[in-house]
């Protein structure tokens, strides 16, 4: 068997080449069920623990498999399980599994982009049904078109955030991360704990755990307040209550056409949606007949009550310092409290594969949560918080990941020294702050993609050549400001610097298809950005060559002292020979949170969606949008801090040579330790002492800026 027809067996249980039928629009919208739904299959969830147990050790087997027998007898084993298999989309996510953690596997297939893979489930909630298929219309000629679900997608002022959170990049993103940071072990022998304890999840899996969905949430509010909305409320706040879990859950949302393959005899899944002001209940639904969760029978996470008390439970450890319901001696770090929120197997209270005392104490809150607002009153089917690959796209997402993120907070506030900066590297960044409170560096410089020149001496952009001279306009006069203007470089040619970053609002189609098979394309609105460049004028003050960690963050300029509103933008290291004075040219396509290779909007190409660009990626697929790495901004510019530090760079080792991945902030390094010593988010891991304006102003090397960000059409 070839390796293309591998592929096609893959994509043939992954994807479907004809759309669904008629998609059942009808909603009841006092309870979000479709009209005359067949009952559903059990669907899996990446969240429920069971699932996931099931799916890691298919994917584990498979691995096994293709290790003793090879990559054919692992997909025809993969084949042969998806036609047994009664919970839908099991074997799918298992095969995903196999796809993302097996070397060989990887090498040779492709777990293709989401927007191909499943084209279905990045539709926007408020696209138009498709039209029914001929065949439909002959059936029932007399049925009346269903028309556009009124309210479709979220209720206001959650729609104005619509093009965001259903972005097919972002949930690709956060499908990906899911599937490189499974909660349990994949691999064979499975369930094999490491000499040091705990299960091969990745490294510092729940510090990452806790660190990505941080930043999900700090981009996510810099565009709420890029379009006028409040910064997101957590669901709930400490103590927890039964009463509060079951207020009315203002924002609703109703995801439209949007439909799952799952293969099988009735291969799609239509998601619920949750109309506004529903409530939480206790679970209590059996589909255990067709060999699906009987929820009522679940131990730990089915009732509200024990959701909210394993919360406070969560609470109270990072207030002691110390699991106590454990026993004395479990001390909390960032790690390990990532860990049991989310929860993994590397839980400080889960006990190994199917024990019955996993979760008693510290519970499965973040993955609980999920399912709760999943299955929000306990009707079948389930909505889009189920799976990684739509979640997203819920507002109620950011809400409980809000209340999952305080825990983390609190205890960075609590337990976390603030750090003293006073050991930093002998480098110099100048700033200084305007009347008007706005601050300036004449060391941060900014170029967007038209302001360079195309050649700089015959050398094309691009080349290494050109990267060197590109820097020189800046380089001679060390103490002139070069903010906004056009300057000479000293080859002859023009450079124009900028304050204003700009985005732009664009559109794109999604290959769909109809019920026969036939294309039938759909726009997409998504965010995208110009090309911008940083300059950064650094000089080392001392008599020895030192090598910094450059790290890079953004928040919205109202938000500035609040250290959960900082973006990363870029981590890297630069060398400084003894004295000097470097100008270092970064382009933002290479920053170390975004998938490389960047996809700009010519890469997402409608007809296959595999651009030249997109085919030459290694299995890099994890990593933040490059179409998102900027929030939106304003028509008028919305201002921004930009702020570069300088650390030690003896902290931080980027791979060498970078061939692999080096999409490390959100997504570590494959198979490796996660390259940087410091705390995922440092230096904004903690309370300062002071305010951050203090650390700023009173440290060399740091320095900051305020930009604009300006949307041309938003
Ligand atoms: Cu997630």
């Amino acid at each position: 068997m070839t390796d293309k027809d591998l592929q096609a067996q893959v994509d043939n249980i992954l994807s479907s080449e004809t759309g669904p039928k008629a998609p059942q629009l009808g909603l009841d919208t006092a309870k979000g069920i479709p009209e005359k739904a067949a009952k559903p299959r059990t669907l899996f969830s990446a969240f429920v623990d069971e699932h996931m147990e099931r799916a890691s050790e298919l994917a584990s087997q498979f691995i096994k498999i293709a290790d003793e027998k090879g990559l054919a007898a692992a997909i025809e084993a993969i084949s042969a399980a998806q036609k047994e298999e009664p919970i839908a989309g099991l074997v799918q996510y298992a095969l995903e599994l196999f796809l993302t953690h097996h070397p060989e596997a990887r090498a040779t297939l492709k777990l293709k982009p989401l927007e191909v893979r499943q084209p279905n489930l990045v539709r926007p909630s408020t696209a138009a049904p498709a039209a029914p298929s001929a065949a439909d219309v002959e059936a029932a000629p007399k049925k009346k078109v269903k028309k556009k679900p009124a309210g479709a997608g979220a209720t206001p002022p959650e729609d104005k955030l619509s093009y965001w959170r259903e972005d097919p990049l972002l949930n690709e993103h956060h499908e990906h991360w899911h599937l490189v940071y499974p909660l349990r072990p994949v691999g064979f022998p499975q369930g094999t704990p490491k000499p040091e304890g705990g299960f091969p999840l990745g490294s510092r899996h729940g510090e990452l755990f806790a660190y990505m969905h941080q930043q999900m949430l700090a981009r996510y509010d810099a565009e709420r307040v890029s379009a006028g909305v409040p910064r997101v409320k957590a669901f709930d706040t400490q103590p927890f209550t039964d009463k509060k879990f079951t207020a009315k859950i203002p924002e609703g949302y109703d995801p439209g056409p949007l439909q799952l393959f799952i293969g099988g005899p009735e291969p799609w899944y239509q998601f619920r949606a949750r109309p506004a002001n529903a409530v939480l209940t206790d679970l209590t639904l059996d589909e255990s007949p067709e060999g699906g969760t009987n929820w009522g029978a679940r131990t730990v996470g089915a009732k509200i009550s024990d959701l909210v008390k394993f919360g406070n439970a969560l609470h109270d450890s990072v207030k002691s310092g110390n699991f106590d319901l454990i026993g004395p001696g479990n001390p909390l770090t960032i790690d390990t409290i990532g860990s049991a929120t989310e929860a993994s197997a590397n839980s400080i209270d889960a006990y190994g594969i199917a024990n019955p005392k996993n979760f008693r104490l510290y519970g499965n809150t973040h993955n609980d949560g999920h399912v709760h607002f999943m299955l929000f009153d306990n009707i079948a089917p389930y909505g889009v918080m189920v799976t990684p690959a739509t979640a997203i796209r819920d507002p109620v997402f950011f809400r409980w990941h809000k209340l999952v993120d305080d825990v983390f907070y609190l205890y960075q506030q609590l337990k976390l020294e603030p750090y003293d900066f006073s050991g930093g590297p002998p480098v110099r960044i100048r700033k200084t702050t305007k009347p008007d409170g706005a601050a300036a560096s004449k060391d941060i410089i900014l170029c967007r993609e038209h302001g360079l020149p195309d050649s700089i001496q015959g050398h094309k952009f691009g080349s290494r050549a050109y990267s060197n001279l590109v820097t020189g306009a800046f380089a001679e006069d060390w103490n002139r400001s070069f903010a906004s203007g056009t300057f000479a470089l000293p080859s002859g040619e023009e450079i124009t610097t900028t304050d204003v970053l700009t985005t732009e609002m664009k559109q794109r189609e999604i290959q769909l298809r109809d019920a026969e098979g036939k294309p039938a394309p759909e726009t997409v609105e998504y965010l995208a950005h110009e090309d911008f460049y940083y300059f950064l004028r650094v000089e080392n003050t001392s008599e020895q060559e030192t090598t910094v960690a450059v790290r890079i963050f953004l928040a919205p300029e109202t938000e500035v002292e609040d250290r959960r509103a900082w973006i990363e933008m870029d981590r890297f290291t630069y060398r400084l020979r003894a004295n000097e004075r470097a100008v270092i040219f970064r382009p933002a396509d290479e920053s170390s949170v975004i998938r490389k290779p960047a996809l700009k909007p010519d890469d997402l190409t409608a007809d296959d969606g595999f651009s030249p660009v997109r085919r030459a990626q290694p299995w890099c697929d994890c990593g933040w949008p490059y179409t998102l790495l900027l929030p939106r901004g304003t028509k008028g510019g919305m201002k921004f801090r930009l702020l570069v530090m300088c650390s030690d760079g003896k902290d931080l080792e980027m791979p060498n040579p970078p061939d692999c991945c080096t999409s490390i902030s959100y997504c570590g390094l494959q198979d490796v330790e996660y390259p940087d010593k410091a705390a995922m988010g440092y230096p904004f891991d903690r309370k300062f002492k002071r305010k951050i304006r203090d650390a700023v102003e009173q440290n060399d090397n740091w320095a900051w800026r305020t930009i604009k960000i300006r949307c041309r059409n938003p």
